[in-house]
C-alpha cells in the first residue's frame, strides 16, 4: 500500500441552504477522510454566481490537506460527501448545496476521463485563485507556472468581500460550524 502523503488543494463552493454552514461542514467531513489531515484554509469568500447571472451568491473557500489517498480514490470520498450533503445531480455550472473540486494534487498532472489536475478552471476564477494565493502565495503550478503571475493576468472578478473565519483542526471545532 502506498502511504506517500502528497498535498492536495481542494475549492469548495455552496450557493444553497446557507452557503457558509455548508462549506464548514464539508471541511469537516473532509478532516475526518482516512489518512487525510487539514493543513490550512482561505478566508471564505462571498461571490457573485459564474454563469447563471440570477442564482443566490455562493460561499467560496480554499483548503490545503495532506493525504495518502489517491487522487482517484480522493475523488470518489468527496463525491461521496457531496452525496450525503444531499447533493442532486443537477445542469453544468448551476446551483449547488455543495461543491469540491480538486485543484492540485502535489505536482501531477492529469488527464482521465474522470479527472483533470490541475482542474480545468483553475486560472479564469478569482474566487479560486484568490483564496489559493492566500494560504500559498508562492505556490508554482505543475506547469511550471507562478501562481502570483496567473491571479494578476485573471481579469473575472466574482468575489464581492471575504470573512476570516478560525478552525481548530486539534478539536475539529464546532465553534467553526
Ligand atoms: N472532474 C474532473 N476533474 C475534476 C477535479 N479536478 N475535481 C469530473 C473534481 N471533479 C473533477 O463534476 C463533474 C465531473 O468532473 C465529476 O464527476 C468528475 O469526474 P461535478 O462537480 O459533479 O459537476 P459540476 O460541479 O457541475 O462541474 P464543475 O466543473 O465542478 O463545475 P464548476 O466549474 O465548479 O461550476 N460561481 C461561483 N461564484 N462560485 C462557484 O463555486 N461553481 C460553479 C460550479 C458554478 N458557478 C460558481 C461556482
Ligand atoms: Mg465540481
Amino acid at each position: 500500500m502506498n502511504s506517500k502523503s502528497s498535498i492536495v488543494y481542494i475549492a469548495i463552493g455552496s450557493n444553497l441552504n446557507n452557503p457558509p454552514f455548508q462549506v464548514k461542514k464539508a471541511i469537516k467531513a473532509i478532516n475526518y477522510l482516512p489518512k487525510t489531515n487539514l493543513l490550512s484554509h482561505s478566508s471564505l469568500y462571498k461571490t457573485k454566481p459564474l454563469d447563471f447571472k440570477n442564482h443566490p451568491d455562493y460561499a467560496n473557500i480554499v483548503i490545503k490537506i495532506s493525504t495518502s489517498l489517491s487522487p482517484v480514490i480522493l475523488l470518489k470520498s468527496l463525491k461521496n460527501i457531496e452525496f450525503n450533503h444531499g447533493r442532486v445531480c443537477n445542469e453544468r455550472w448551476g446551483s449547488r448545496i455543495i461543491d469540491l473540486d480538486i485543484l492540485l494534487y502535489d505536482n501531477l498532472i492529469l488527464n482521465s476521463q474522470t479527472l483533470t489536475i490541475p482542474h480545468s478552471q483553475l486560472r479564469f476564477r478569482d474566487f479560486v485563485l484568490l483564496p489559493l494565493l492566500e494560504i500559498s502565495p508562492e505556490l508554482t503550478l505543475p506547469t511550471g507556472e507562478k501562481l502570483k503571475t496567473i491571479a494578476n493576468n485573471n481579469k473575472e472578478i466574482y468575489i464581492i468581500n471575504k470573512t476570516t473565519i478560525v478552525y481548530d483542526s486539534s478539536t475539529c471545532s464546532n465553534s467553526f460550524m
